[in-house]
């Protein structure tokens, strides 16, 4: 039963979700509101739009995170911020990312409505660039608010097409002057603490039929950018015996990366999301590929020793010359053959997170106040809160998500659910904001 003092609106989070939805939306039913396009100044000029109807003040820092403020009655006390991030996967769902903006709107709407003071000032924001499908790695935004990048390395981060963060920023109009981060701290905007509304992306929620999870921690992620150097060579002339065939190089490094999460089920998580071949042609043996990897762990040593595996497997006897094998192998090996090395550069690190005891119970107790009954989950996922945890007491809430499906255009959600998390968050944040 909803024990709660003020009642959150479903219906018109429900809708904002829908008109937000729109921006970017896509023929299959998503949104592709990739950082720092246009679609991604629309989305953003939206959300300032509605908050500017509340009262709110407005401020985007120099890595175009977005904040928007309500004011507390104690000027003294640092802001509970609930947040997520606007921009989304190039097929990504409604609701990765926006849901916790939405809900962060709505809570600033219900506080309006109600004329609600708070102690603390209340703010929501939007993070920069939290998916890195554009400029990886993820969480540049909210990483150089934290100081885990200079402001420096997250302007210059370079497009997969090309750009630049910065400019990319300056072009849509959202380069912000006020200071974002530093590692001692200065100038970066005050956290009381952060909230972080999100869906699950993963199907334990739904499969235990619970509708909200205290996300109390969140597992370590590795990204590796990997290019293999062969020869490019006619596919009908060239025996096997005399091929340097990049292709095959990456087939056997790709199903070494998902044997190696496989060792490790169900925690361990590979992915090779992406593979561009150099030459691209079915008749020319491939020359050169490049791929990513992804690799996660809730556990920094396995994670540690997942990065172990990968190298070494690279540098092992799997590449290079190939001995011809005695036929009691029984896998067919071309002798003389040599499979080129993979060069693996990794470019990421984002260390298992634990969340703040605090904020967690706030969060549970919001649940409980909003008639659920709360369970403990370890996000899969990476997510802005991952950097902010390292700035301020930091915790997550999870609504469940159709088959667990995300970073894909059917992803859904059912708008009880999408209530109850809403509800749960706000009662979170007046408690925490007094
Ligand atoms: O990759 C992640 O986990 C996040 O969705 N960007
Ligand atoms: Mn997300
Ligand atoms: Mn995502």
């Amino acid at each position: 039963m909803n024990s709660s003092q003020y009642p959150v609106d479903g219906e018109r989070l429900w809708r904002t979700l829908a008109e937000l939805a729109e921006i970017g939306a896509t023929p299959a039913g998503g949104v592709a509101r990739v950082a720092l396009t246009d679609v991604d100044r629309a989305g953003r000029d939206q959300f300032v739009a509605w908050v500017q109807e509340l009262g709110c003040t407005v401020h985007v820092d120099q890595m175009g995170n977005l904040f928007a403020r309500r004011e507390g009655t104690d000027a003294q006390r640092a802001p509970v911020v609930i947040g997520s991030h606007l921009d989304s996967q190039p097929t990504g769902g409604k609701y990765d990312g926006a849901y916790g903006v939405m809900v962060g709107l709505e809570v600033l709407r219900v506080l309006h409505d109600s004329d609600v003071s708070t102690a603390a000032p209340v703010e929501v924001v939007s993070w920069t660039n939290e998916e890195g499908a554009r400029f990886p790695p993820a969480m540049i935004g909210s990483g150089v608010f934290a100081g885990a990048f200079s402001l420096d390395e997250g302007l210059a981060a370079p497009g997969v097409d090309g750009t630049t963060l910065g400019d990319e920023l300056a072009r849509i109009g959202y380069a912000g002057d006020e200071p974002c981060g530093a590692p001692d701290g200065a100038g970066r905007r005050p956290v009381g603490c952060y909230v972080e509304p999100h869906i699950e992306q993963g199907p334990i929620l739904e499969a235990a039929g619970v509708t909200l999870g205290a996300v109390t921690g969140v597992q370590g992620i590795r990204w590796y950018d990997v290019s293999i150097e062969g020869q490019s060579a006619h596919a009908g002339s060239t025996p096997m015996e005399h091929r340097c065939d990049a292709m095959v190089a990456a087939a056997r490094l790709l199903c070494e990366a998902d044997e190696i999460a496989g060792r490790r089920a169900p925690e361990g998580r590979a992915t090779v999301g992406t593979l561009a071949v150099g030459t691209g042609s079915r008749n020319t043996v491939a020359g050169s590929v490049n791929l990513t990897v992804d690799l996660r762990h809730p556990d920094a040593a396995e994670l540690e020793a997942m990065h172990d595996e990968l190298l070494a497997f690279a540098d092992g006897p799997n590449f290079g010359p190939q001995e011809s094998s005695a036929a009691s192998s029984g896998v067919s090996q071309h002798s003389g053959r040599s499979l080129p090395r993979p060069q693996i550069t990794p470019i990421w690190y984002s260390p298992p997170i634990v969340f703040d005891h605090a904020v967690l119970e706030a969060l549970r107790s919001g649940a409980v106040a909003a008639g659920f009954e709360p369970v403990d989950i370890t996000s899969g996922a990476g997510h802005d809160a991952c950097y902010v945890s390292q700035v301020a007491p930091t915790g997550m809430l999870f609504i469940p998500c159709a088959d667990g499906l995300s970073h894909n255009e059917a992803e859904s959600i059912l708008p009880e659910h999408a209530t109850a998390g809403a509800q749960a968050t706000f009662n979170a944040v007046l408690t925490l904001a007094g």
